[in-house]
């Protein structure tokens, strides 16, 4: 069962597990109305994360036995409303974990980039170091890698939790921090333009969501015997803006880009540059296959035919 089912990740990842386990074996929920194709793609059902009765309900209901919890207001749309994403990515992560306690489920949390903060190393950061995050983001992050942690070793719960960078996707971006390398695809293919809110020169650690997707699905796999942590950093690839956009320009001539850097680069600049994996590559053959150039033809693919389906912009 996925909670924030219907956010940038949810619908992608439950295709790739239904494809795996079987349509009915995975459940998405959130509290968002969903279109039609979310409904035929297989269950759907309404909970809150905030109301652990709820949540008690579907679990004994559809007998679930493994949570993927994706609930959380993402780094700049958390710094507009803290008290929401108070609510939201730490009270929805006190009810998950109980509730994983309570019924014996496997439990998935994605961490990011953003737990780590300025006082971290910030090229390359590893796996354990300095995590002093300065966004309500990252700081609910850091508190559900340590909560998790800690139910991991006092009650032998099953958590695991990756660590991502930007994750590059066709579906709209929810308000964080690396979305412009997504954003881009979108107004270059229906505009011709694109005014970056980052520098030029702010590397980030990014990967497609193809990527992500098996790192999660090959994570949850992987015989805790192996495991010698229960958080990883996991990454393909880092770039700056002005490298994508040159990346991009051997597809289409005449970009117009223009940078107007808002509060998003106070966010960038505390963040990692280079994400360093090797422990998941070393404890469960983690390795990336997509770099910038397959990125950046993958994105032109599949935006261009999202456009053409439905005119959607992000
Ligand atoms: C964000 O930018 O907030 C997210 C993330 C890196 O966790 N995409």
């Amino acid at each position: 069962m996925f909670s924030g089912g219907l956010g940038q990740l949810g619908v992608e990842c439950a295709k790739y597990l239904r494809n795996k386990y079987g349509r009915e074996n995975v459940i998405l929920s959130d509290i968002i109305k969903p279109s039609k194709e979310i409904v035929n793609d297989g269950p759907y059902i309404f909970v809150d994360i905030l109301d652990f009765k709820g949540l008690q309900k579907v679990v004994v209901d559809h007998r679930v036995d493994w949570l993927i919890h994706f609930s959380a207001l993402l780094s700049a749309i958390g710094e507009q409303n803290v008290p929401l994403a108070v609510r939201v990515n730490i009270e929805g992560m006190h009810n998950v974990i109980e509730l994983a306690k309570q019924y014996k489920l496997r439990i998935f949390v994605p961490s990011t980039i953003g737990a780590f903060g300025p006082d971290s190393p910030r090229n390359p950061t590893p796996n354990v170091t300095i995590q002093r995050p300065r966004t309500i983001y990252g700081v609910s992050k850091v508190h559900a890698e340590l909560l998790g942690e800690y139910y991991f070793y006092k009650f032998g719960l099953d958590f695991r939790c990756l660590r991502f960078p930007g994750v590059i996707s066709s579906d709209p971006p929810g308000g964080g921090t690396t979305d412009y390398a997504i954003a881009i695809f979108h107004d270059i293919i229906r505009k011709g333009q694109y005014k970056c809110y980052l520098k030029p020169h702010t590397r980030l650690p990014m990967m497609h969501l193809r990527d992500a997707l098996r790192a999660l699905s090959e994570y949850l796999e992987v015989p805790n015997e192996r495991l010698l942590r229960r958080c990883y950093n996991v990454t393909a690839m880092s770039f700056t803006p002005e490298e994508l956009v040159e990346a991009m320009s051997k597809h289409v001539q005449d970009m117009k880009i223009t940078y107007q850097p808002d509060s998003r680069q106070d966010i960038a600049d505390s963040w990692p540059q280079v994400f360093d994996d090797s422990d998941a590559r070393r404890d469960w053959d983690w390795k990336p296959e997509i770099d910038l150039d397959n990125l950046v033809k993958l994105m032109f693919d599949e935006v261009r035919e999202k456009v053409e389906a439905n005119g959607f912009s992000c």
